[in-house]
């Protein structure tokens, strides 16, 4: 559409803005013009890393953000609006086969006109931020799928953007293919007005992954607002990455370890479900006693876009992300010293959601101290309440929201790896799966084989979190922790996996961990966690470099006692049997579970069903 200056005179320094900021990418203009005008926004304003400081100011005279010590930033978010809905959240294409199970499939030509509708003039009066980006490290190979363009009406996103993925003109302005990029179009909406959770929800989260087009409206929160994350970054990255067979992108972490005494350095990718771990794994601090020998690398910590390098023929894996949007519950020195530290002082970081003190400007979350602030002078809860003026029943609320997060750019994280942008990535030696599960799964246990690996992450099940609104707690499968990010039929989903990974010519061993085991009378986590995590990783390692040999069992390969390092480790000798232990009968129980899950998938590959037999033959035969 063509763009009419007398229709929209507010606009009319549209192009001088758009020359000054010296966008030159003539589709990315067009696209700009159509979407300012559509929207009704009172003017555009394209902007990239070099002008948070000014972003910053202008928010915290707007009173849009709060100081919170030395370089560091609060936002509260709109109360109902604190986590990503997975309801609202829609893959869209003009092609039914590409419905699945889980992407809320829908023809696009149902759901344009109803976006476009909910999203004009809803940006009267505001600013729209025009945020060029890429998601990739600069040169990658895969560099092609991962530039975009957000439009937000929203400057806490527009925060959010700068530190989460890499924004500025010069990712758009000298494309081989100047419409080669992601549109991503954010609209906030009228928060107050939208009907959260009722039948008369407002909210559309729409990627239209044939049109690589990103809709949303209704939020501002996280993966609803900041469209190169998830939306580009997992969902249309991975619709991508199969119809082009090139590539696969999952909602993985990436760590690197390196034995500090042989030099040797391996790397891991995995995926657990939202708030299940991956952050606190790739921020990982050795324990003290293994500190000497081993250090851990953080890659990434939310996603990862692996291929295969035809130059070794190996798996490579990049971060396409440029900061961390971690989860605040139970971040504390002792747990993750390294997250710490990457939202101190002068990191710029933006908290979201967490209790504030207005006379001090600290910040707290629940798991932070072991018990809040005793003088509870000038602290407010995330919702903005004060804590002094709670009403008895009121007590024993959280003080943060249990979804609230920490905001910050990769290169605060203390143990970043120092390649952490190399443009082809770094080559994968495993491919871990894990969720929270109380009972069943073991600590770890590897598998070598490719298609039980990929069997294993089809049906990695857990309980689902505070990351996505009402679910929390529920008992779900959540393939490859890519639920809520599944963009086209699982079916081929996992047809894709054996095809890219199968490709490789060294192919990693697989992995389910569980840090989650819980005793059954009193709760209590059956794993230390955090930290230690590096033991049975550091087995995995060595089981695929043939120096232990662990306990081969139907669902995989188990630890002995004594091939883990349990060297300084506080673990009841009862609970670490229980960890290392596989329930046949409880297994066999599962196992029919699973067959339906995998049943709902329509082509699912021969090798998964195959894989699954094997399986349950296996405990068959064990269970005698
Ligand atoms: P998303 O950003 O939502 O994708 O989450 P994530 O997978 O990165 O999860 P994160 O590492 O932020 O952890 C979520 C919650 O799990 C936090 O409250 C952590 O403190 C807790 N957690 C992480 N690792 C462990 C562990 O090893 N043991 C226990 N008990 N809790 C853990
Ligand atoms: C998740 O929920 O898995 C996240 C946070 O990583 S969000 O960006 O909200 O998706
Ligand atoms: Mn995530």
């Amino acid at each position: 559409m063509a763009y009419d200056v007398n229709a929209a005179p507010a606009l009319a320094d549209l192009e001088t803005s758009l020359d000054d900021a010296g966008l030159k990418n003539p589709r990315v203009r067009e696209y700009v013009r159509h979407w300012a005008e559509h929207t009704g926004a009172e003017r555009v304003e394209v902007i990239g890393a070099s002008d948070d400081a000014r972003l910053i100011s202008e928010s915290l005279k707007a009173g849009e953000i709060l100081p919170a010590g030395e370089g560091r930033y609060y936002a509260r978010s709109y109360v109902k609006d604190t986590a990503r809905s997975e309801e609202r959240t829609i893959v869209a294409t003009a092609n039914p086969a590409d419905k699945g199970i889980y992407d809320n499939w829908r023809p696009s030509g149902e759901m344009r006109p109803l976006l476009e509708k909910l999203m004009r003039g809803a940006s009267a009066g505001k600013t729209m931020y025009v945020i060029p980006y890429l998601m990739a490290p600069p040169g990658s190979p895969l560099e092609p799928y991962a530039v975009g363009v957000e439009l937000t009406d929203h400057r806490t996103v527009a925060l959010h953007m700068i530190r989460m993925a890499r924004c500025g003109v010069e990712h758009v302005n000298n494309l081989a293919d100047p419409n080669r990029f992601v549109r991503g179009v954010h609209v906030t909406g009228d928060l107050a007005n939208l009907g959260q959770g009722t039948p008369q929800d407002k909210r559309y989260f729409v990627t239209f992954a044939d049109e690589r087009t990103i809709l949303h409206f209704g939020s501002s929160y996280g993966g609803n607002a900041l469209l190169g994350k998830i939306a580009h970054g997992l969902r249309q990255a991975a619709y991508d990455g199969w119809a082009s067979g090139e590539f696969l992108a999952e909602q993985f972490m990436l760590i690197g370890i390196t034995d500090k005494e042989t030099g040797r350095t391996w790397h891991i990718a995995g995926g657990f479900p939202s708030a299940s771990g991956k952050t606190n794994l790739a921020m990982m601090l050795a324990p003290d006693s293994l500190g000497d020998r081993y250090h851990v690398e953080f890659y990434g910590d939310d996603i990862a876009w692996m291929r295969v390098d035809p130059r070794d023929g190996r798996i490579y894996a990049i971060n396409p992300e440029f900061g961390v949007f971690g989860v605040a519950k139970d971040t504390n020195e002792v747990t993750n010293p390294t997250a710490l530290r990457s939202v101190g002082p002068d990191t710029n970081v933006l908290f979201t959601n967490v209790a504030y003190n207005d006379d001090s400007h600290e910040v707290w979350w629940e798991g932070r101290t072991p018990e809040p602030p005793t003088d509870v002078t000038g602290w407010r809860d995330w919702t903005g309440q004060l804590i002094s003026e709670r009403s008895p029943e009121e007590q024993g609320k959280p003080w943060a929201h249990p979804n609230s997060r920490f905001t910050t750019t990769l290169t605060n994280v203390p143990n970043i790896a120092p390649d952490f942008d190399a443009r082809s990535g770094v080559p994968v030696d495993a491919i871990i799966f894990g969720g929270r599960t109380r009972d069943r799964e073991p600590l770890i246990r590897a598998i070598t084989d490719l298609a039980e690996g990929v069997y294993d992450g089809l049906t990695l099940g857990a309980e689902a979190t505070f990351a996505a609104e009402g679910v929390d707690g529920q008992l779900r499968y959540d393939p490859m922790s890519m639920r809520p990010f599944m963009s086209y039929p699982e079916g081929a989903y996992a047809a894709h996996w054996l095809k890219i990974i199968g490709a490789a010519s060294d192919q990693p061993i697989f992995a389910h961990v569980n840090w989650f085991q819980r005793d059954p009378d009193d709760g209590h986590f059956l794993w230390p966690g955090y930290r230690e995590n590096l033991r049975p990783l550091l087995w995995l390692l060595r089981l695929r470099d043939g120096e232990v040999q662990g306990k081969q069992t139907p669902v995989g390969i188990v630890p002995t006692k004594e091939e883990l390092d349990l060297d300084g480790v506080d673990i009841r000798p009862e609970d670490l049997d229980e960890l290392l232990s596989i329930d046949t009968g409880r297994w066999t129980t599962e196992m029919a579970h699973r067959e339906a899950h995998l049943a709902q998938f329509d082509g699912l590959p021969e090798e998964i069903w195959a894989a699954h037999r094997r399986v349950a033959a296996a405990l068959a035969a064990k269970a005698g």
